[in-house]
């Protein structure tokens, strides 16, 4: 099991502008997520089967399974997975989890902030007919070439932002696991532009502001993650698996450094400043982030125009 990265590993982040760390975290990590997940969509089932949108829970299906079918017939079934429809107790220890964050520690140091950037994706495999406006939806879709600080205000030009991107399955290139462009990092931020109309999704690089490096398909088991700089390209692939591909990207940054995105908080999740202030209850986050629901309507989240 990894404690923290070793030295090598740190060399190749800061020079590649990505890093895969496989078996970084166990079964004991991951599986209290997963269980957590497997109560959402079990309890999504039941609401759509009270509502009889659907006809059956399909609950004799795996984890990687039952959410298609769920889904083919009404798309809301997906609405409680990601953040901040889920502010569950179990991600919310996740955000803490020590292996994690010692891993974290050696790229961001000791003050860690976890950034509100952050996502639990069940990619849905790619074919197939699913209900209401899927198609248009993330998540039965590929993500384009983007840099994380190209949705990020300028405030955090000069923080590092460290993304840890974690499947709670296997990822390889048939489900579309992460993609990444290595070493354009310490170059200048790219140019986002919006998708053409009607593609949805969010800021992705211009075409002509790609660089010309090969992009690099990584495939991760389930225990391992991977690490991206801010400024490192990444998408992904549709998925043409049978199966979901489940993953969590979730961004980690110095806490006293701008984060680009001050409408939403995150959380302290790790101090040696300041270790009073670091967020330990669950309600406590479950009301910031409720609030800033409220309160950041109207605010300017991109910089592009
Ligand atoms: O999970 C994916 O397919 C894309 C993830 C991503 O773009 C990100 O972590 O910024």
């Amino acid at each position: 099991m990894a404690a923290g990265l070793t030295a090598e590993q740190i060399e190749f982040f800061h020079r590649e502008g990505y890093l895969h760390v496989p078996d970084a975290l166990g079964a004991e990590d991951l599986d209290p997520v997963q269980i957590e997940l497997e109560g959402i969509v079990e309890a999504a089932a039941q609401r759509l089967l009270a509502a009889g949108t659907i006809d059956q829970d399909y609950g004799e299906l795996s984890f990687d399974r039952r959410l298609i079918p769920l889904v083919r017939q009404d798309a809301s079934a997906a609405e409680g997975i990601n953040f901040p429809a889920n502010l569950g107790t179990e991600i919310f220890d996740f955000l803490h989890n020590s292996r994690l964050l010692n891993i974290v520690e050696c790229l961001v140091g000791t003050e860690i902030y976890a950034h509100s950037c952050q996502h639990i994706r069940a990619k849905l495999p790619a074919t197939g007919d699913y209900a209401g406006s899927l198609s248009e939806s993330e998540w039965a879709r590929s993500t384009a070439w983007h840099q994380d600080l190209g949705v990020l205000l300028p405030e955090a030009d000069e923080t590092l932002i460290v993304t840890s991107w974690i499947p709670l399955v296997d990822a390889g290139e048939l489900n579309g696991t992460l993609r990444v462009i290595p070493r354009c990092h310490t170059e200048p931020l790219r140019r986002h532009v919006r998708p053409p109309e009607g593609e949805g999704g969010s800021y992705t690089v211009a075409p002509e502001e790609l660089p010309d490096t090969e992009p690099m398909t990584v495939t991760v088991e389930r225990g391992g993650l991977i690490l991206l700089h801010c400024r490192t390209p990444h998408g992904s692939e549709p998925n043409r698996s049978q199966g979901v591909r489940w993953s969590m990207d979730l961004r980690w940054n110095d806490a006293r450094m701008p984060n680009g995105r001050p409408q939403v908080p995150g959380m302290l999740v790790r101090s040696q400043e300041s270790p009073d202030t670091v967020v330990t209850e669950h309600a406590d986050w479950v009301t910031a982030m409720k609030l800033a629901q409220v309160s950041r309507r109207g605010s300017q989240f991109y910089r592009w125009h």
